[in-house]
């Protein structure tokens, strides 16, 4: 419905200054070795990859440990990075070609749902993982980042931001509490718990998987962020929303996640739907791998998910 001509484009976002672990910047490198590039070619989409960071030197602006503002970490490198991917991200949606954007740590959230509600500021969100990703420079008690791209895109607490993020700041749109849902929370800090029930964020746990199964949870998920079934759905997938189980490579691994198939269906789900415009497939993280096939298994359950998004299973 959305991409009648089925193109897509990759963008390689291979990024780890949101948090404190090296390693997930080689994501995206991992992610095309092991088949991503060939794996949606074969789906029928005709697909360019781009990495708006290559002229950037990560490594070096990682080192920088006097890159702190308030409580937040390397908010020169994370602004300055984000700020590329949002112009790519920004321009894929405008050319009609589906993002995918490849992580990297999940910092780069806060790009691509701005660049996605910039185009559709209609759209719904669905966020899944372990973690909601909303703390703010106030509420965030590591000071990564990546523990915060949902709150920038949504304008909270933009009175304490590093001035490093007024381009986000000055965006026209900010995603609304209704256009954003989770699956599969599990460690959700004090002062998050706080802002997702003060702003009535629809936010499904694993308790929710639990108690109504994944259908139902992906069905009331969807209903939350698209009430008449047709406005468009990005799809920010953080890895660790699976269980450590089938993605143990990764920075904030948490026990009793999402199985594979709970983490494939909801993707699946989605798909059917019609409406997904673009996904995000974030922290997966090779260094972390305690052997080569933790390795394997973790970089394969990405590539499933971009399948599944990609209409693998739609019969
Ligand atoms: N809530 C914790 C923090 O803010 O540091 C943990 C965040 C982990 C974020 C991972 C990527 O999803
Ligand atoms: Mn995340
Ligand atoms: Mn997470
Ligand atoms: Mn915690």
């Amino acid at each position: 419905k959305f991409y009648p001509n089925k193109n897509a484009t990759v963008i390689s976002a291979p990024f780890s200054g949101g948090q404190g672990k090296s390693g997930v910047e080689d994501g995206p490198e991992q992610l095309i070795k092991y088949g991503l590039l060939k794996d949606i070619e074969k789906l029928g989409w005709n697909l360019k990859n781009v990495n708006p960071l290559s002229e950037m030197d990560t490594d070096k602006m990682k080192k920088d440990e006097n890159d702190v503002y308030n409580n937040c970490k390397r908010p020169t490198m994370v602004s300055d990075c984000c700020k590329l991917i949002y112009n790519e991200v920004k321009s894929s949606y405008e050319k009609n070609s589906f993002p995918i954007t490849i992580g990297g740590d999940h910092s780069i959230g806060m790009s691509t749902i701005s660049a996605f509600i910039n185009t559709y500021p209609n759209g719904g969100i669905v966020w899944v993982d372990a973690h909601a990703d909303i703390n703010t420079p106030s509420t965030t008690e590591s000071g990564n980042l990546h523990g915060c791209p949902v709150a920038f895109a949504m304008g909270l607490d933009s009175e304490n931001w590093p001035p490093h993020f007024n381009w986000i700041k000055e965006l026209k749109t900010k995603v609304k509490p209704n256009q954003i849902t989770y699956i599969g929370l599990r460690d959700v800090d004090d002062g998050e718990k706080k802002l997702l029930k003060d702003l009535g964020i629809k936010a499904f746990s694993m308790y929710h998987v639990d108690k109504f199964g994944i259908n139902e949870v992906v069905r009331m998920a969807l209903e939350a962020v698209n009430p008449n079934g047709e406005n468009p759905i990005h799809l920010s997938y953080d890895v660790d929303g699976i269980d450590p189980m089938y993605a143990a490579a990764t920075g904030t691994p948490v026990r009793g996640g999402l199985t594979l198939r709970e983490g494939l269906f909801l993707v699946e789900e989605i798909a059917n739907s019609g409406n997904l415009v673009g996904l995000d497939i974030v922290e997966v993280n090779p260094a972390l791998s305690s052997s080569a096939q933790v390795h394997l298994e973790t970089v394969n359950t990405g590539l499933s998910i971009a399948r599944c998004a990609m209409g693998e299973t739609i019969l």
